[in-house]
This record gives C-alpha cells, structure tokens and sequence, in this order.
C-alpha cells in the first residue's frame, strides 16, 4: 500500500471518530437539558362551566435548577399555578403559587389532584373526555415547551395520583 493510500485511510478513519463523537455529544445535550414532561391530562368541562384542573409529572434532567413560572394556552382566557392545602378545620383550600413551582435539579414536580395544578380558566369550548387541548409551559432556564393534553375523567395509569378530587 502507498504511504498517499495510508495518510487517506488515516484521514478517514479520524474523521469517523470525530462523526462518532461529535454524534454521542449532540444525543447527550438532548438528554442532559432541560426538562421532561409525562403524564399529562386535564379534566373534561361540567356543563356550563368553562374552568378545570391539569395534572403532569415534569422532571428536571437539566444541570441548574429550574421553575415552571408560567403556563398559557391559546384555548383560554388564563392559566394559573394553584396549590391545594388543607386548613386546619379541614376545608381544601386553593391559591396560586405567584413564583411558581421550582424544580431543582434531578428531582420530579408532580401536579396530581389534591395538590399543586394548573387551573385553566375562560376555555374557550368544552372539553370533552377523550378530546386534548395544547398548554405551553413557560420555564425561566429550558424556556417555553408546547404539550399536548389528553382529556380525561382519570388520570393515567401509572401516574401515580389517585382520583381524588380536586
Ligand atoms: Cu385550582
């Protein structure tokens, strides 16, 4: 063989590394950044009433902290971040959390009946079971994320959240 044939094969062979690395760095940004959102589903309207309550579990694979600090939809007239307490005579009571919901890194943020949601107010139409409805997560690192939300009378299985009411 050549030494001109060898210094090409030499060439290529750095350049398939770089491609292999270059590819194994790019999956993983993809995985390290940012957050992750599963199990999402909101509950269908009542009658006349044009308000209900979402429910997901968002993940924070990312490398600094993060905050869910907004949530809006182009379906309704506002969306806002409400936690469900209980007072100490025993009424549920719900307000909104005004700095949002923080999601430090690594841990998991669960939005589940009872407890923190989104409550989304002015829809636009009904919602109907088996329907879904487009939320945009608004996030102060990762930014904003489009999702789709199912509509259903249950969560989903494997959630985790009970159906206990809202
Ligand atoms: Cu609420």
């Amino acid at each position: 063989m050549s030494r001109l044939h060898l210094a090409e094969i030499g060439i290529a062979l750095t350049l398939t590394v770089a491609a292999l690395l270059f590819a194994a760095l790019t999956v993983w940004a993809a995985e390290a950044s940012g957050v992750a959102v599963a199990d999402v589903w909101v509950r269908p309207t009542i009658g006349q009433g044009r308000a209900t309550a979402a429910y997901m579990t968002i993940v924070n694979k990312g490398d600094e902290d993060d905050v869910l600090v907004a949530v809006r939809s182009a379906e309704a007239k506002s969306v806002e971040l409400h936690q469900t307490t209980m007072k100490a005579d025993g009424i549920m009571q719900m307000r909104e959390a005004k700095g949002g919901f923080p999601i430090a890194v690594d841990a998991t943020l669960k939005l589940a009946p009872g407890g923190m949601h989104l409550m989304i107010m002015g829809l636009d139409e009904a919602l109907a079971d088996g329907g879904q409805f487009k939320l945009i997560l608004e996030f102060a690192n990762t930014g904003p994320i489009e999702i789709i939300v199912p509509v259903r009378a249950n969560a989903p299985a494997g959630s985790g959240a009970g159906d206990s009411h809202h």
